[in-house]
């Protein structure tokens, strides 16, 4: 929009610079009399340089505004409808085949070019325009919200949102160079029967084109289903973010906090998405985020999944609810554990945090022996945080319920402090709103 109108201004700001520089060549002029064009000769240049600033001081102005404002979230709820290539191609024929030379054409050789090169145009713009379309309105990846951005490289994987676009729109060039090449020698025919020909060459070729490399427009299609069913965040809705090492109870505790159903199972990494419930409370909403579980390793180590929640925690305003299951039941040992909620507790310090203990029904009877437990990590910390889970955290069960309603309080109360964030800092960001 600012190159727009940056645009727009340069365009005002031209329109008294011509009319200088033709006043000046009428006076000038031998020629005006008899209405010829002047190149304007060098003192006349001034004005143009004049206006060269002016156009420049212009141009400044409107490149101070930023280019591109980066969206909020909801870019993928926007994208356009894709219709899958054969339709397109189908529809595009029908129509194209309807179309009826220029009225009053008496000679018939000259009603049948124009006919067929009119066709011709038809089916090249009716295959474009679609496309031309959805190059507009797939958003560019980098003024999506940071949080978009990592969906879509972490779910079609890296560069595939361009790739496909890039295709699409080579598929669009393709179809309107052989589209202009043919309806040209359609135009061209010298009887009835060579333009039906070159029509039905050039409609051959089309179509051929598009049969071969449609497969495109299908890939957008599904790149545009796989990122309209990810799940909706509302930036200004206090969100309760789950996060935890693998199948240590998240889901099973979002089932139980909120109306989100996300699969349980007893295997890591059942969660491979980010999952959106709601909560109702003393009529506030809230939303509850399940997340791919977190294992303890490098970045550079990390899965598509783990980046996900990665991604969650870096970009949207949640507050977390740390799982920790010290049952030796969920595949990662507690010390294990106990290195991941460090790192990430660190790394995300400022975001509100509650820590829950799972599965505490298998504590009283299990005692935790793992094969995988670090025996260095004997330090007192570590052992404390093995019986008890870290300070705090609230010790709970989905399968007996106990410390369930111990927990939705303390949730509530995590949330209506988020709330409380959110307000203020969206009045920091407009502080004339408040009043
Ligand atoms: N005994 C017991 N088992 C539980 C409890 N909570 C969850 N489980 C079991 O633990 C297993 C994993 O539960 P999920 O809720 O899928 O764990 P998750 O953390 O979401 O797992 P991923 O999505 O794979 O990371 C399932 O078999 C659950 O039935 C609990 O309180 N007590
Ligand atoms: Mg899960």
């Amino acid at each position: 929009m600012a190159i727009r109108g940056g645009l727009n201004q340069l365009q005002i700001w031209q329109i008294p610079c011509t009319k200088i520089q033709l006043q000046l060549q009428l006076r000038t002029s031998p020629l005006k009399s008899k209405g010829l064009y002047v190149f304007p000769s060098t003192t006349e240049y001034r004005s143009l340089c004049l206006c060269r600033q002016v156009q420049t001081a212009a141009l400044e102005i409107a490149e101070k505004k930023p280019k591109h404002k980066i969206n909020d979230v909801g870019a993928f709820q926007k994208l356009p409808m894709v219709m899958p290539s054969v339709d397109i191609l189908y529809s595009a024929l029908r129509k194209a085949k309807r179309v009826s030379p220029t009225k009053g054409i008496a000679n018939i050789a000259k009603r049948e070019r124009n006919r067929a090169a009119k066709q011709l145009d038809a089916l090249m713009k009716e295959l474009a325009v679609p496309l031309r379309g959805y190059m507009e309105n797939f958003p560019n990846r980098k003024y999506l919200h940071p949080y978009e951005r990592s969906l879509v490289e972490l779910t079609l994987g890296d560069g595939n949102y361009e790739k496909v676009l890039k295709s699409v729109d080579a598929l669009r060039k393709k179809v309107v160079s052989i589209g202009k090449e043919h309806a040209s020698l359609c135009a061209k025919s010298l009887s009835k029967r060579e333009a039906e020909q070159r029509l039905n060459e050039g409609m051959e070729r089309l179509e051929e084109i598009f049969n071969r490399e449609g497969k495109a427009v299908d890939d957008l299609l599904n790149v545009a289903k796989i990122l309209r069913a990810m799940p909706v965040v509302d930036l200004e809705t206090p969100t309760l973010c789950l996060v935890g090492a693998p199948n240590v109870g998240k889901s099973s505790l979002v089932r139980v906090l909120s109306t989100g159903k996300p699969e349980v199972c007893n295997y890591p990494f059942t969660t491979r998405g980010i999952l959106m419930g709601h909560i109702t409370l003393s009529y506030q909403n809230f939303q509850v985020t399940d997340t791919p579980g977190l294992l303890r390793r490098s970045d550079e180590d990390r899965n598509n999944l783990e980046k996900l929640t990665l991604a969650v925690l870096s970009h949207l305003p949640t507050a977390i609810l740390f799982v920790h299951d010290l049952s030796g039941e969920c595949g990662t040992s507690p010390s294990d554990q106990f290195v991941i909620y460090e790192e990430i507790k660190e790394r995300f310090s400022d975001h509100l945090w509650l820590d829950v203990v799972s599965k505490c029904d298998l504590l009283h009877t299990s005692p935790v022996v793992f094969v995988t437990e670090d025996d260095n990590a004997k330090h007192l910390e570590m052992a404390k945080y093995r019986e008890m889970g870290p300070d705090g955290a609230i010790r709970v069960s989905v399968k007996n319920e106990e410390g369930v309603s111990e927990l939705k309080d303390r949730v509530h109360e995590l949330l209506v402090a988020q709330m409380d964030r959110i307000t203020s800092q969206s009045s920091e960001d407009n502080p004339e709103v408040v009043t």
